[in-house]
């Protein structure tokens, strides 16, 4: 059981999550100044602390139990989880609660041209992809070999400058496949942002703000719907 009183809680620093998360945590009666540079802010009106940082680093800040929660991308979090499985880390983590922003799919997507027959067509094919992970286990399920090379951005482009026969990457409009001549195929994995919990025992005084906050967020999600 950890002996500190103040409840740390991961989000991401900037990008596609960290206003709806600001603004949630805000909703709950948080009152947090996350303006400035700090990585962690503390929460005035509540013993509570909020560290700042990448998206891609929150599941093992939260697995390893240095924060007490985190908001992310199951996406992410499923990602993470594999990989550390694969490297015998510690992987576990509780799913708190799902939050309803950040909806996304994770899919493969493959040139206009290409003549998609099933996940059969995949077979022996190159994806740019920042998920390895999941689009191997996708391969495995459905009985097909895959090759892949890691990029952690402009991974659409891949296939126009033949590094790869396609992608597997996040989509939520479709507008960025289509501007770059892609279509998608196959959905492997549909995701959300959520609320996650380390497995470490809390000490009271923590899971006593645990208690209040739960109600707060799940209030506010249940309002936003
Ligand atoms: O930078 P950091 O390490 O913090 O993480 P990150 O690179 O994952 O950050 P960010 O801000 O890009 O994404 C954070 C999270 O937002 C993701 O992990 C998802 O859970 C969620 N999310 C929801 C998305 C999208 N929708 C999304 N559309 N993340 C990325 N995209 C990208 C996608 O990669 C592609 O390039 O948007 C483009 C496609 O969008 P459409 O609308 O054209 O289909």
């Amino acid at each position: 059981m950890t002996t500190e009183t103040r409840l740390r809680i991961a989000m991401q620093k900037s990008g596609r999550l960290s206003d709806d998360t600001q603004s949630l945590l805000k909703r709950c009666g948080l009152k947090l100044n996350v303006t400035d540079r700090r990585l962690l802010a503390h929460v005035s009106n509540m013993p509570v602390d909020i560290m700042r940082v990448r998206s891609s680093d929150i599941p093992g800040l939260v697995m390893d139990g240095v924060c007490d929660l985190g908001i992310v991308g199951d996406n992410t979090l499923e990602e993470a989880a594999l990989e550390r499985q694969l490297m015998s880390s510690k992987a576990e983590y509780i799913k708190t609660s799902p939050l309803n922003f950040g909806g996304c799919r994770l899919s493969i997507a493959m040139p206009e041209e290409f003549d998609y027959r099933g996940v059969d067509s995949l077979n022996g094919l190159r994806f740019a992809t920042t998920y390895p992970q999941l689009l191997k286990r996708f391969a495995a399920e459905n009985g097909i070999n895959v090759d892949f090379c890691m990029l952690n951005g402009s991974v659409e482009v891949a296939p126009r400058v033949g590094l790869a026969d396609g992608i597997c990457d996040l989509v939520s409009t479709g507008s960025t496949l289509e501007a770059n001549g892609l279509k998608e195929v196959e959905i492997i994995f549909r995701s959300t942002a959520s609320l996650i919990q380390t497995v470490e025992q809390l000490s009271p005084e923590k899971q006593t703000i645990l208690d209040t906050l739960l109600p707060r967020i799940q209030g506010v999600m249940k309002a936003k719907e």
